[in-house]
């Protein structure tokens, strides 16, 4: 279906001088009027497609949106998240800490933004254990306000162990991870919306009993972004954006893009594991990798749930899967959702198989 949309603004793409279909993706959603800026690597293409309907969502009443401020990405992100799934270790009694602070992030090239998180990251910390593991777990709470955390890997009392704590306090519990998967946690205070909007949430991966072939191993939690104008960072979360869903951004692992920036790297003929979260909080992710077919995918990535020879795939908010993929060719494969009107906020990344 790609190729029908992505061949409208090829002409333009031959004129603007761009290969690979990253640019096509770009072009089409600045086409679509939601382009969040730069989509695609070089400055000059960015600032030529900039001249196209790249600024301005469909017209919203927020007070920033009012005064024509619209958040919009810029030169290259300082950062780049890394990707790689490092290794569970092996001890089946594990320790965990997480911390929650406030924190500006850069949630696009240049666009800075006021966050509350867990461990000073959006996402915060990828959890990363074996089933059956014992989770020691305390949650520490030095923020400016009442947060709490809910692992959806895990089996306990909400109304205990999820409950909010004050800034200066602690939490702590003891769980056991039961079932393999690749799972959200969250904040899940209310309004759980504003909490998950403004950053709070992360990714934690169960490694089955019986492990996975060896792979080459990414995590990628997709997310959406709502801001209004703040300072001293410039962008805040915005709770009548994220309530009207109009995203600004729409993002892998905290970034508009960033993996345009720094592709995640492959070999041809390599198995590919992409454990893959979709925080939201409210948009459903049409998981896809263009030019590619999952192998297999295992629903809530657990390997008793399989699925083979899938194109696209449906993560719901809050929830997650796994992906493997072997690519037979060298190349470039963009990662998205394939939900159009999303995928030129950001939610486009690259696999750069060699
Ligand atoms: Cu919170």
């Amino acid at each position: 279906m790609e190729n029908e949309i992505l061949r409208r603004p090829l002409g333009r793409r031959r004129f603007l001088g761009l290969s690979g279909s990253i640019a096509a993706a770009g072009a089409v959603g600045a086409a679509c009027g939601y382009g969040a800026g730069k989509n695609v690597y070089e400055a000059g293409t960015a600032t030529a497609l900039a001249s196209g309907p790249t600024q301005a969502p469909p017209a919203q009443s927020t007070p920033a949106a009012a005064a024509g401020a619209r958040p919009k990405a810029s030169g290259k992100l300082a950062t780049v998240r890394d990707a790689s799934l490092a290794p569970a270790d092996t001890n089946p009694n594990k320790t965990l800490v997480i911390e929650v602070k406030d924190a500006v992030v850069e949630v696009a090239a240049g666009v800075q933004m006021s966050t509350w998180t867990f461990d000073g990251h959006v996402p915060g910390n990828v959890v990363h254990v074996r089933q059956g593991d014992t989770i020691n777990f305390t949650l520490r709470n030095n923020g400016t306000m009442g947060h709490s955390i809910d692992f959806h890997a895990a089996e306990t009392p909400w109304n205990i162990n999820y409950k909010t704590i004050l800034p200066g306090q602690e939490l702590k519990f003891v769980w056991k991870a039961n079932f393999p998967g690749t799972f959200v946690y969250h904040c899940g205070t209310a309004p759980v919306l504003q909490h998950i909007g403004n950053g709070m949430y992360g990714a934690i991966v169960v490694d089955p009993a019986t492990p996975f072939a060896p792979a080459r191993e990414y995590w990628l939690e997709q997310s959406e972004f709502y801001l209004k104008a703040a300072s001293p960072s410039g962008w805040e979360g915005d709770l009548t954006r994220m309530q009207a869903v109009t995203p600004d951004f729409v993002v892998f692992n905290g970034a508009a893009n960033q993996y345009q920036q720094q592709p995640l790297a492959a070999a041809v003929g390599e198995r590919i594991r992409l454990y893959v979260t979709n925080i939201g909080p409210t948009l459903f992710s049409a998981f896809h990798v263009i030019g590619a077919i999952f192998d297999k995918v295992y629903v809530d990535g657990n390997p008793a749930n399989v699925l083979r020879g899938v194109s696209t795939y449906t993560i719901p908010p809050g929830g997650g899967a796994t992906f493997e993929l072997v690519i037979p060719e060298a190349g470039q494969y963009p990662f998205v959702t394939h939900a159009f009107a999303y995928t030129g906020l950001g939610a486009v990344g690259l696999i750069e198989v060699k």
